[in-house]
Parts: C-alpha cells; structure tokens; sequence
C-alpha cells in the first residue's frame, strides 16, 4: 500500500503534470486573452466514492453467527463472526475503509460449510461515472487468496459486463485458457484479456495477499518501464480507440469462484477453513472528462466533471448549449506540450450567425442569396442550419435539436404507404385499406397479400354460400357443382355438361351425390 500511496502523489502529478491546467493568460498583438490547453483531472484513490453490493445475499458470514478458522490454525476454531457485534462483525465497508497500522479490517463470507457446492461470491463496485485507470487494481486477501476468480467490468453502469482478466491456480483447468503474463504481451496485444496464475498459488496466506491487475505493466508497453514515455503512451491511446476504452470502467466486478485451500485438496472433515476475507480493493484512476476538465468533484453522490472549453454533461461529452456550431470533439494529448483543446465554439464565432446544432462543421456563403448556410449536414438533417429532417424522416420530439438522434426514418411500409415520407409523428400516409403508423396492417374488411385488397369472403357478411370455405379472406373454396365468387352458382345452370345424364332427375341426383360427399368429407357437413 505505501508503495502505491507514494506513486500516487508523486509519480502521476508529476508525469502527467502539463495537463494540470486548462488555459493560461497569455498577451498577443489583439491584446491579453486566455490561451486553452487539453487537461485532465488528477488520478485519485477511487475506493473513497464507490458503491459496493455483495451477492449473493446472506454470503456475508455472521448472520447467524458462526466460527470459523484459518490454514495456519485448522484445528483451533475459536474465531467467530458475528453480524450484530461490531467487533465481530465483517461488513463489506471494511474493503474500502482506510487501514491502521497492523490491523487489517476485513469483509468475510461464510465458511464453505456447503461444499461441495461452489462457494461462489460478487463483489460489484459502481460509480456512476467513467474512470480510466491509472495504476493497478490491488485486492487484498487475508487468511489466502482465493484459487479461482475472475475480474469483470463494465462500461455502462452495470448493463453489460465483459471479462476483464481470469485468475487461477491452473488456467488450462479453470478456465481452459493458457497461463499467460501480462509483462510478456506486446504493443499489438497490450489490451488482451487474459488468465494468469500469478495471484492464485498458495504461498502462506499471510505472504502473498494480493491480487493484481497490471494496469502500469501494460502503460509500460509503450511508456517504458519507469513510465518516462508517456506521449508514447498518449499517442497510443488517442490513436487507438479500444486501448483507451480497455482502461476504461463505471464499474469493476470481482467474482470469487473458489476459496484459497491451503493445500492440494478441500478438507471435507474441516470446512470452517475455508471463506473469502478481503481487506482492501485500491483502485486508482481518474474521472474521464475528455480532456476538457482538470477538476472532478463529488457531487450529490456522484463524481462529476468540472468542465471547461465550454463542454457540459457527466464526461464534458458535449458542447453547451448554444456553443454547438461545431460537432463535439474529445481534447486532444496531441500536439504537446499543452494538447490542442477541441473548445466548442459559440453560435456566431466562425461565420456570421450560422448555427448548424453539430449536425455540420462546415458553412459556406451563398453569394447571389446573401445567405450563410450550413454544409453536408450529417445525422439525417438538412437544412441552412440544418435544422430540419430530412425527407423519410421526422423529428425526435424527446431530442435537443443538437443531438445526434434528433431524425428518425419513417421506415413506411414500401407497399403499404403511398411513400417513404411521414408527419411529425412519424404516421405514414398509407395506400386504400392500409393503416398503421407505418401503414403495414390493414383496415378491418381487408386482407393483406402485398398490399391490403378488400375482403373477398368473411364469417359475416360475404359468406361463402352452398357450404364453401373462406380461405384467407381471399376466396371461397368451392364444394363441387357450385363456383362463383361466393358459391352461389350451381354448375349446372351455368354448363349443362357439368349436371348428371338424364334430365329431369338431374337435380335430385347432384343434390344426392353432394350429400354423399358431404358425408365423407369433414368441413362439409353443415351443407
Ligand atoms: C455474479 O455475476 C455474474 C455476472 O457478472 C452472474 O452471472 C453470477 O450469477 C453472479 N453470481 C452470484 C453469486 O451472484
Ligand atoms: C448517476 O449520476 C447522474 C449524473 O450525475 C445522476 O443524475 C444520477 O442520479 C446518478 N445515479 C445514481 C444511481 O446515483
Ligand atoms: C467559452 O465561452 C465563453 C463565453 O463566450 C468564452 O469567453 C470562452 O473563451 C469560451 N471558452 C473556450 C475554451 O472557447
Ligand atoms: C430520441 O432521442 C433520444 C435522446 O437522444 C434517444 O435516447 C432515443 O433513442 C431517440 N429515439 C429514437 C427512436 O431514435
Ligand atoms: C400524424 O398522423 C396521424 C395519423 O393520421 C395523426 O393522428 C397525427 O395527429 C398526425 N400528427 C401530426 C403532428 O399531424
Ligand atoms: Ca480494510
């Protein structure tokens, strides 16, 4: 610990020192004026404003109470847990409260007393708030650490989860990943994830207690391994997108999958041995601002950036209002000492009044109009500010005219719709018989087949007659002797070949051989 608190106020200031500041005072030919630079927050201990949730619930030991006992000591069962004494106690607090000298504070779970079902345990850190990691993760494990676990983040407080590393006594066997060392990847791997045994062998549980994911091993890649070249590293994470985002989490999530065994195999006759203890999680990063803050502040219960460059939201992710008349942009590392500042710009700053909401960075003036008018509008907009949709699309009503969801396509059913264009609340004008916001249903009375026709027979008023059957609203199927669009002729009005020889018997012949049809083809009876 005292090793990472050293680097903490002295190596991470120091390094990253010339983003300390976002604009200095500076004179020019025009007269004095503030001079903008790219800047960050400073790296700060991340445990003093996190949110912890242990799962499952009751795996937190002492409710009810109940002893336990360590490797070192497995015959001497005298420790106890217990929820309501808080000397006795083991709260998850205890991972991220500050440690007196000697004496380690701890959250424990239940002993394994259910084995050989997994002992298996969450610990879910939140912060409402993008982090970028600046040192390494440190969990602390007293009385051993755990043989096999994982660490999991998140990027978008706590939706998704993806691993972040694996850790185990044996890889291949836990996880069927090799052993790999994160000192041994390369500048085209530095964001692989990976298994490691380095941080799950038993080597007396009160030698080796910590757990590590190596965020400075992996800056070291490109920083050297003092850290000196950090524009390397700068210019690595600016120009690759998903190196940046690996070092990037609102939320860590640690899942203990089996306990330290002190040994080779679980002893069944002494469980009591067996739980997790974790006395401390160090995690050391800053609040991700973009490069357009150099305070981060705690805030009704969040952390929130202090933005500058006339940025606003949790991240400075987005221009001001009324600062919009160019599309947002990070702060740029690039090009040093300071870093180019990416300012939004004020409506009016660039070219006359041409406001284009973000949707365009470029105006143009229209000489024989006198107008200046916004260029290539993106994000489905047109317009001079672009400040309209453009046609096949219609207005988000709960998106600010700067947003990039502000147009959303019609999406009119091509057979349904008479075209591709819809109102102001997305309804398409549709073709006859058609309805729907997006005319892909039909009207009572119709039937769809590549469009909606009119009914051609229903069960109620265009009945299929002489026991026909509607199929699908499109045609009535006909029992033999009858057709017509509804049944209604008899054959043998309209064609005397179709009725039997002998005239004058004819009728009650067609009638008797229908009704033995009738009788042997089910459907037909009620004829
Ligand atoms: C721990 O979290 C993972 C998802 O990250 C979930 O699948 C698992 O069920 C959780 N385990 C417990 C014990 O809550
Ligand atoms: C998360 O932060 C945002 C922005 O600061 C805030 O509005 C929201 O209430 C916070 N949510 C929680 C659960 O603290
Ligand atoms: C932000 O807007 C204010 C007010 O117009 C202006 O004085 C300031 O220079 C702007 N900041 C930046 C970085 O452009
Ligand atoms: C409308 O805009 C809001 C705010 O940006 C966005 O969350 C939502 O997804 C948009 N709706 C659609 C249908 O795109
Ligand atoms: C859009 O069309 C639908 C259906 O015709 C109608 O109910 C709605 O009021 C229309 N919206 C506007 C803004 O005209
Ligand atoms: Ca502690």
């Amino acid at each position: 610990m005292l090793y990472l608190a050293a680097l903490l106020v002295h190596c991470v200031p120091l390094a990253m020192g010339q983003y300390d500041i976002c604009k200095s005072w500076v004179t020019t030919d025009d007269g004095p004026s503030w001079e903008f630079y790219a800047c960050q927050p400073k790296a700060m201990r991340m445990k003093d404003y996190v949110t912890v949730r242990v799962d499952p619930a009751g795996i937190t030991c002492g409710d009810p109470p109940e002893r336990f006992c360590t490797h070192e000591n497995p015959y001497l069962c005298s420790d106890e847990c217990d929820a309501s004494n808080p000397d006795l106690a083991h709260p998850p607090k205890l991972m991220f409260d500050s440690e007196d000298e000697g004496l380690a504070t701890y959250w424990q779970s239940v002993t394994w007393r259910r084995y050989p079902e997994p002992l298996l345990a969450n610990i879910t850190l939140s912060w409402n708030k993008s982090i970028e990691l600046t040192d390494d993760i440190v969990i602390t494990f007293e009385y051993g650490r755990p043989t096999i676990m994982m660490l999991e983040k998140s990027l978008d407080n706590g939706r998704t989860w993806h691993p972040y590393q694996y850790y185990a006594d044996d890889c291949m066997e836990a996880f069927s990943m090799p052993a790999r060392r994160v000192r041994d990847l390369s500048t085209t791997s530095a964001n692989r994830v990976l298994c490691t045994e380095e941080y799950s062998r038993w080597a007396g549980s009160k030698k080796e207690k910590t757990v590590r994911f190596e965020v400075r091993d992996r800056f070291a890649i490109f920083a050297g391994p003092d850290l000196k070249n950090m524009d390397n590293l700068y210019t690595r994470l600016e120009s690759a997108k998903g190196l940046k985002d690996f070092f990037t989490v609102t939320d860590l999530r640690m899942r203990l999958l089996r306990p330290a065994l002190g040994g080779t195999y679980v002893q069944r006759e002494n469980l009591y041995k067996y739980f997790y203890a974790v006395s401390n999680i160090e995690v050391t990063g800053r609040c991700k601002c973009n490069l357009h803050a150099n305070l981060c502040t705690f805030k009704e219960g969040s952390l929130q950036c202090e933005c500058e460059h006339n940025t606003t939201g949790q991240d400075c992710g987005k221009c001001k209002k009324n600062f919009r008349s160019r599309s947002w942009r990070a702060g740029s590392y690039l090009p040093l000492p300071n870093g180019s500042p990416n300012a939004c710009a004020a409506a009016g700053s660039a070219f006359g009044n041409c406001e284009c909401y973000g949707h365009s960075n470029r105006c143009s003036y229209i000489d024989f109009l006198n107008v200046v008018t916004c260029v290539s509008c993106k994000h489905n907009t047109r317009g001079q500010h672009c400040q309209h949709c453009r046609l096949g699309f219609y207005r988000n009503s709960s998106a600010e005219l700067d947003d990039e969801n502000v147009c959303i396509e019609c999406n009119c059913n091509q057979i349904g719709s008479m075209h591709d264009r819809c109102n102001e609340t997305g309804y398409c004008e549709c073709r006859e018989g058609a309805t729907g916001p997006k005319c892909d249903d039909c009207l009572p009375n119709y039937y769809w087949r590549q469009g909606c026709f009119p009914n051609v027979c229903d069960d109620e008023l265009l009945l299929c007659q002489n026991g026909g059957t509607c199929y699908q609203n499109q045609r009535c199927i006909c029992p033999v002797g009858f057709k017509g669009v509804l049944c209604q002729q008899s054959r043998c009005e309209v064609d005397k070949k179709d009725c039997d020889g002998a005239p004058g018997a004819r009728g009650s012949l067609a009638a008797l051989a229908l009704g033995m049809l009738a009788l042997q083809l089910p459907g037909w009876v009620d004829l």
